[in-house]
């Protein structure tokens, strides 16, 4: 039986190392382990030797040597074949491949981009920021007194394990951040998602889309607000629309405005769209407030600057002919598919 055994192990050892040369190896090898006089009957014929009370356990080790042989028999056929093909596999490398369907974009990405590019070209930048926020950097740096209305419950998300934590309601918190680093001049674009505690419907959602920008210098005037703000909408809805400021009230920029442009819809007729004002509201707008700039270090005697504000959905919603705000959140592929535009 020991005999037995140190034989297996030995021709075990030989054959785990043969390598597929050419097609005569394999048949030498065929003959000389599976053959009728080869080695696998050689041992098969061991049997009588072996004791009575160990020949069950011999069986299985004979019958186990002789699987292993096999396997390694057609493995060394595979790999032959596949030298030959000079391919490593069998893939046939002129079949068409599989087809990738192709994506494209949101309408609400197309708007934003759009809106950015446009900036861009007046040498913009662009930044980024957390959709959770403290309420410093959303309320509090902005000059927004305690008790104001948009910190009210009712307007803002609060994280429950920690009442400093809100859904940001603006991107102006990026502007925050970007101003406290105290790197000047600062002319910058912050699109992204902010967070309302509305009742969702057709007009209103839990979360839209704005895009904020901010432009800090010395010497930075409400005239480059309104000459930046006027090459925006020109490119935007072209240079035969029209613009009108409007005075108005935000806590952190004084003065203040809102821009609305002719209705791109009936052309200033009056329609649906203006509400027969023949007027679209279409950004808010104003000079940062002295307050805010200290609040991020920055000495108001020294610089000044514009902001702005606009939301993405609504241009979406009249330049696509979308009725629905749900639609853009509904992931809905025959919604999403329609939107092939390059940008
Ligand atoms: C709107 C109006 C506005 C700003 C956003 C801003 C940001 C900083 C300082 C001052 Cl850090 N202002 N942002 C200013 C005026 C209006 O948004 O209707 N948004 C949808």
């Amino acid at each position: 039986m020991e005999q037995l055994l140190k034989q297996i192990e030995d021709y075990k050892n030989e054959i785990g190392t043969a390598v597929a040369a050419d097609a005569k190896a394999i048949e030498e090898f065929r003959i000389k382990y599976l053959g009728t006089k080869g080695v696998v009957k050689a041992i098969m014929g061991e049997m009588k030797n072996v004791a009575p009370d160990k020949k069950k356990e011999a069986g299985q080790l004979l019958n186990e040597f002789k699987i292993f042989v096999e396997d390694k028999f057609q493995s060394l056929k595979v790999a032959a074949d596949n030298q030959q093909q000079g391919t490593g596999n069998q893939i046939d490398l002129t079949l068409p491949g599989d087809e990738l369907p192709l994506g494209s974009r949101h309408p609400v990405t197309l708007m934003k981009n759009r809106i950015v590019s446009i900036f861009q070209r007046l040498g913009f930048a662009v930044a980024e920021g957390p959709e959770i926020e403290d309420d410093w950097h959303n309320f509090g740096a902005l000059n927004l007194p305690e008790h104001h209305p948009a910190r009210d419950m009712q307007d803002t998300f609060y994280i429950q394990t920690n009442p400093d934590w809100v859904l940001r309601t603006h991107t102006s918190s990026v502007q925050i951040r970007e101003m406290e680093k105290g790197k000047l001049p600062i002319r910058m674009l912050m699109p992204g998602r902010v967070y309302r505690n509305e009742t969702v419907s057709a007009r209103s959602h839990c979360f839209f889309h704005q895009v904020e920008g901010l432009y800090i210098d010395e010497n930075v005037s409400f005239a480059d607000l309104k000459q930046t703000l006027y090459f925006f909408v020109k490119e935007m809805y072209g240079k035969d629309v029209k613009v009108r400021f409007r005075p108005s009230y935000f806590p952190f920029t004084e003065p203040s405005a809102e821009m609305d442009v002719s209705c791109f819809i009936c052309g200033g007729d009056g329609c649906n769209v203006c509400k027969k004002t023949g007027w679209v509201e279409i950004l808010g707008c104003g000079m940062v407030h002295p307050n805010v700039l200290s609040n991020c270090g920055i000495d108001p005697n020294k610089y000044t600057g514009f902001a702005f504000g606009m939301g993405v959905e609504r241009p979406a919603m009249l330049k696509y002919g979308v009725n629905d705000l749900r639609l853009f959140s509904e992931n809905d592929i025959r919604f999403l598919k329609q939107f092939t535009a390059a940008i």
